[in-house]
């Protein structure tokens, strides 16, 4: 059954809170008398011995009432979830500028940070290292290194008419959530303790502050109302500000808010892991790719975080939405001494696509055609085999390829181009067309579970509790929906709780745009089963069936009943019964109104010593074309259009799923455009300001920003049909990359241009004029630690 239009078209359900600023964040918690707050100390260097900490000055400060660091952690001190490599407060070691050593507790948050300035500390510096690449030389790995195999490689090579090679390179990304990491603790009664967190991951939180202090989980519920953003910044690293506030609040016994300036949220907290990369590729004559092999060296920062399930997805998204029937990739997660880095919308999949198309670029340019011409040739078919072993099933490449070229006229856009580019001789335009394909469901298989408590009050109205954390993703309005779906009843009269530990617990972070689904799969089946227990009850109001003992109805409702529109069906004839009289009668029956329901994806497997199954319930496909306009001269661009034709499946909320397909575009636009982290030569981050670090605003939008929704059938493990959106369309920001690379050489036709990116403007004017600036090379600038 199809949710009703007014359900489907319900858009946001915060939305009037967010705009009359009524959304209640972390920070809006009232704060309870006695409440102190935390501003933390850390190093200022990139890898050192920690030999003294000077912190009596700040003790001595006015407001401070403790200055805490390793030495008073009663637990483990120890966050790291995967590896455990990264304590909560440098003891011995520091391994990155902006390390958490210490943190200051004081009445007063400006106390605290006035306090933090008092500090110092005695470090004895030690080499560091920058460059993935190097890491991996000195052996310096998070793991080991993983390959994923299809087919025979070395065989194939012989075959091919073509072979090309080459070296690609993606930079970090600044996650710039609105609302910064933060968290407020507070003591309950017998040793208990209430952490108010900006995560994504409650469960996370509650795990490692059990852990910190030494108690068991159930002394600890995390309770999140929304984030003002998260983009995988939250997934794992809300944790150590959750947790430090979590201390205070343990060892002082107040009321400890730990909320951090945007400053030191940029340079305390890691980003989207920048990627050096060797590629090599294989083609028959008729274009077909018959080879590939990647090696990808992942900066993954001075501890694990979440880096092997990052690095994994990188191996999972290597052939993007391409057949290729012989392919190794291998991966290193590489140890350098800066943050470590964490998940970011698409998590590995991006940097590793961008490679793929990096290596067809280069392949279509040596040639003489359009990559688009290799990359239609070799989009995925039902029935192709994944080097992971998944076979595509209701695979959408193509259809949204062809969908997108004839409905956006794609031949008549490329010769528009093209007469622009003639006509044209200080402006260019440059196409490209990105197909994408991501695999929807965490690729660790135990994490693809969920549950929901659903209540239904004696009123009639409705509250849930999931797993789900609402991060503007509109994962709320979606669960709102299957709920009143589920039941019958308008949204107005479901309400969606807080996601805390204490009502839904063991969760999995809100992450793998797999929120929807799994949270909302275990709605319906709490739904499914309060309506059946509602329409059994129903029955015996309508003298259908008798009551057994003990309140519950004997066997089954009678066929044929439904509640549709807040009102008893017998099928399509509405009873006298509506809704709230159902729900009471029920109640006085003593019909249970609460329901639990546990969800975990079926079907999906993954055996990690062959790195072969069937890990991802389904794909999300879809393709874009993006057009940049370079000025020649200035070496600036704009994006002129991004145009996007997406298997959205059938969406359940077109006005959210809109939504997200447009801020991923732009934000996968700004990762391949603008956004460029800078640090010094000690490993400091520079760009730590929004006057350094540049997002993308409304005027670095497309001018022209078009996602046609191709509405097909969805599959079954997607929530009612509709698809998972929140990270799939970041990848079209890849084309940016490739649009402006081609409206170089459309300037320039022996531009050399490398697969770096960003392409910043800065990047476009050397390879536009690249011989006159090498003539007179700069002063010594700031440098990207990674740089190789
Ligand atoms: N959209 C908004 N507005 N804010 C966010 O923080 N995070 C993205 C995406 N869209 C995010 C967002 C990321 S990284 C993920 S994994 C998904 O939302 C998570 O939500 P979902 O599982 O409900 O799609
Ligand atoms: N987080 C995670 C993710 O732990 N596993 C994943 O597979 C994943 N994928 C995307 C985003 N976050
Ligand atoms: Mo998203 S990177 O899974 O939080």
């Amino acid at each position: 059954m199809k949710p009703t239009d007014a359900i489907r078209h319900a858009g946001n359900v915060d939305a009037a809170g967010h705009v009359r600023g009524e959304s209640i964040y972390l920070d809006d918690l009232p704060e309870q008398a006695g409440t102190l707050h935390g501003a933390v100390f850390a190093s200022p260097i990139a890898h050192g011995s920690l030999r003294d900490l000077h912190r009596d000055a700040a003790r001595a400060a006015p407001g401070v009432i403790a200055v805490l660091t390793a030495t008073e952690i009663p637990g483990e001190n120890q966050i790291g979830g995967i590896v455990p490599d990264e304590p909560l407060l440098a003891a011995g070691e520091v391994h990155y500028a902006g390390q958490p050593i210490a943190v200051v507790f004081a009445t007063t948050e400006a106390a605290a940070r006035a306090a933090v300035k008092l500090m110092t500390a005695d470090i004895e510096p030690r080499s560091a290292v920058f460059d993935p690449r190097e890491a991996a030389r000195l052996g310096h790995l998070i793991v080991p290194p993983r390959s994923f195999r299809i087919g025979d490689l070395d065989a194939a090579w012989s075959q091919c008419a073509h072979v090309f090679e080459g070296s690609a390179e993606t930079g970090g990304q600044e996650h710039l959530y609105i609302e910064t990491q933060g968290a407020y603790a507070i003591p309950t009664e017998a040793g208990g303790l209430r952490i108010h967190s900006s995560t994504q991951g409650p469960t996370a939180v509650q795990r490692t502050a059990a852990r910190v202090l030494g108690i068991p989980m159930h002394r600890i519920e995390v309770d999140v109302t929304r984030l003002g953003g998260g983009f995988g910044g939250k997934e794992d690293q809300a944790t150590p500000w959750a947790v430090l506030a979590a201390l205070g609040a343990w060892r002082l016994r107040r009321p400890c808010k730990l909320v951090l300036h945007r400053a030191d949220d940029m340079r305390m907290t890691g980003k989207r892991h920048p990627y050096a990369s060797d590629f090599k590729i294989g083609l028959a004559a008729d274009l077909r790719i018959l080879a590939y092999e990647v090696t990808f060296y992942q900066d993954a920062g001075a501890a694990a975080d979440l880096s092997p399930a990052v690095l994994e997805r990188t191996l999972f998204h290597h052939t993007n939405s391409y057949f290729v029937p012989n392919a190794r990739a291998t991966a290193y997660s590489c140890r350098t001494n800066v943050v470590p880095h964490t998940a970011f919308r698409g998590f590995g999949g991006p940097q590793g696509m961008f490679v793929i198309e990096a290596a067809i670029a280069r392949a279509a340019e040596a040639l003489g055609i359009e990559s688009a011409v290799i990359q239609e040739r070799n989009l995925l078919r039902d029935g192709d085999v994944f080097p992971y072993g998944q076979i595509a099933a209701r695979c959408n490449a193509r259809r949204t390829w062809e969908d997108l070229v004839s409905r956006f006229e794609i031949a008549a856009l490329r010769q528009e181009i093209e007469r622009f580019n003639a006509s044209h001789a200080t402006e260019k335009k440059g196409l490209a067309l990105m197909p994408i394909c991501f695999g929807i469901s965490f690729t660790k298989t135990f994490m693809n579970q969920a549950s929901a408590l659903v209540h239904v009050y004696q009123d009639g109205s409705v509250g849930v509790s999931t797993a789900a954390v609402e991060m503007g993703q509109g994962v709320n309005s979606k669960v709102a929906q299957v709920a009143a779906h589920g039941l019958g009843v308008g949204l107005a009269r479901v309400r969606i709780e807080s996601t805390n530990t204490a009502r839904v617990a063991n969760t999995s972070p809100s992450a793998a745009s797999a929120s929807a689904d799994l949270n909302g799969k275990a709605t319906e089946r709490a739904c499914d089963a309060l309506r059946a227990r509602l329409l059994a009850h129903a029955a015996v109001m309508l003298g259908k069936a008798a009551t057994a003992a003990g309140g519950s109805p004997a066997g089954a409702p009678a066929a044929g009943l439904a509640v549709r529109d807040e009102r008893v069906y017998d099928g399509d004839t509405p009873t006298k019964i509506a809704w709230v009289d159902l729900v009471r009668a029920a109640f006085l029956n003593r019909v249970q109104l609460t329901a639990q329901a546990h969800y975990a994806t079926p079907e999906i497997h993954f055996d990690w010593t062959t790195e072969k199954g069937h890990p991802f319930a389904y794909h999300a496909y879809g393709t874009a074309a993006i057009v940049a306009r370079l000025d020649v001269v200035r070496g600036t661009y704009v994006i002129e259009s991004a145009l996007a034709s997406h298997d959205f499946g059938r969406s359940m909320n077109p006005i959210v799923d809109r939504g997200q397909a447009e801020g991923g575009i732009v934000q996968g636009i700004g990762w391949m455009t603008m956004e460029e982290l800078m640090f010094d030569a000690e490993g400091r981050l520079r760009t730590n300001a929004l006057s350094t670090y540049k997002v993308p605003d409304i005027y670095a939008a497309p001018e022209r920003l078009e996602v046609h929704f191709l509405d097909l059938e969805g599959p079954p493990h997607a929530i009612l049909g509709s698809k998972a959106v929140g990270e799939p369309p970041l990848l079209y920001g890849i084309g940016a990359y490739f649009a402006v690379r081609r409206a170089i050489r459309a300037a320039n036709p022996k531009a050399d241009i490398a697969f770096s990116a960003p392409i910043t403007p800065e990047k476009t004017l050397r390879a536009l004029h690249g011989a006159r600036f090498a003539a007179r090379r700069a002063a010594p600038r700031p440098t990207r630690a990674h740089a190789p």
